[in-house]
């Protein structure tokens, strides 16, 4: 077992440390996915290895936007999975798993509130976005790093954009790094655990009903923009069993399956 020696000293991670085969702290970092994608080449770190920092320089966003925090204010964490029960036809199920795993964590630490998760992996308080999530495969196609972002500490001047939220926001004070990491890590590796057992099907380990249940897109009317620039709108009706959004379109009469693409919730 390998822990991020001095710097982790530096910050008491121990309740998290339980639910990570490998664990490394970094004082700081540009980006903890690519930091834990160059790493992955190395088998020395193994399944659920995690890396966590509260101060990540070049946070990425998915189709490369950027995530943005301030030193001190958020938690970037990157988990390596490397799953042999089944193989990459399942891994678009990872970004709605840690969407969920972050979900319940918010869920957990805060009063009052109604949190949401928006297709894909948003996870909302309220409507305003507190975490998002970027997975990307590594470089052998055998495993993905899940990256999330989780803001903690910032007041609204300091977050990037009007429509966005964190923990203390939400009036949850008081709390550690590790109080927070500990909860996704635990929730994470529940729902990994379950669905390898059920070699990665959404449908017998309960992952897409439990999605389902926390979406606060399905029902909604929603704009959908595709990779393509192209958009549309109907509604969101369901997740197909690949992870993908169905949306139901007026004329003419169709449901369309988005695998990729972003949403915008609109006023009903
Ligand atoms: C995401 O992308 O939301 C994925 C964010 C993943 C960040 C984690 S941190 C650990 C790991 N290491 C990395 O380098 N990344 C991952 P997307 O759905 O594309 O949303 C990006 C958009 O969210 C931006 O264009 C902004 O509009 C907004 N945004 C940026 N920073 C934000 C923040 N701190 N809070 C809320 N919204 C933010």
């Amino acid at each position: 077992m390998s822990v991020g020696g001095a710097n982790l000293k530096a910050m008491d991670l121990s309740a998290s440390q339980e639910f990570a085969s490998r664990l490394q702290y970094l004082e700081e970092i540009g980006s903890t996915n690519t930091y834990l994608l160059e790493q992955a080449k190395d088998s020395a770190w193994p399944d659920f290895s995690v890396v966590v920092t509260d101060n990540q320089t070049s946070g990425r966003g998915r189709l490369d936007r950027v995530w943005e925090a301030g030193k001190g204010k958020a938690l970037a964490v990157s988990v390596l999975v490397r799953p042999v029960e089944f193989g990459i036809d399942k891994y678009s199920w990872f970004p709605l798993m840690a969407g969920l795993a972050m979900h319940k964590t918010v869920a957990s630490l805060i009063d009052a509130g109604d949190v949401g998760l928006k297709w894909p992996n948003d996870v909302q308080v309220n409507g305003e976005k507190i975490s998002g999530i970027l997975a990307e495969v590594t470089a052998d196609g055998e495993g993905v790093v899940i990256g999330a972002g989780l803001n903690l500490f910032q007041s609204k001047a300091e977050l990037p954009i009007p429509n966005a939220t964190s923990l203390a926001l939400c009036g949850v004070h008081g709390f550690s790094i590790d109080d927070v990491l500990v909860r996704y890590l635990a929730a994470l590796k529940n729902l990994y655990l379950d669905f390898s057992d059920e070699q990665g099907d959404p449908v017998k380990s309960g992952l897409l009903e439990s999605v389902i249940e926390v979406s606060s897109t399905i029902g909604r009317q929603v704009e959908v923009s595709l990779p393509d620039k192209s958009k549309f709108i109907g509604t969101a009706a369901g997740i197909d069993g690949e992870g993908r959004l169905l949306v139901a379109i007026a004329e003419p009469t169709e449901i369309r399956a988005v695998a990729a693409g972003d949403i915008e919730h609109l006023r009903q």
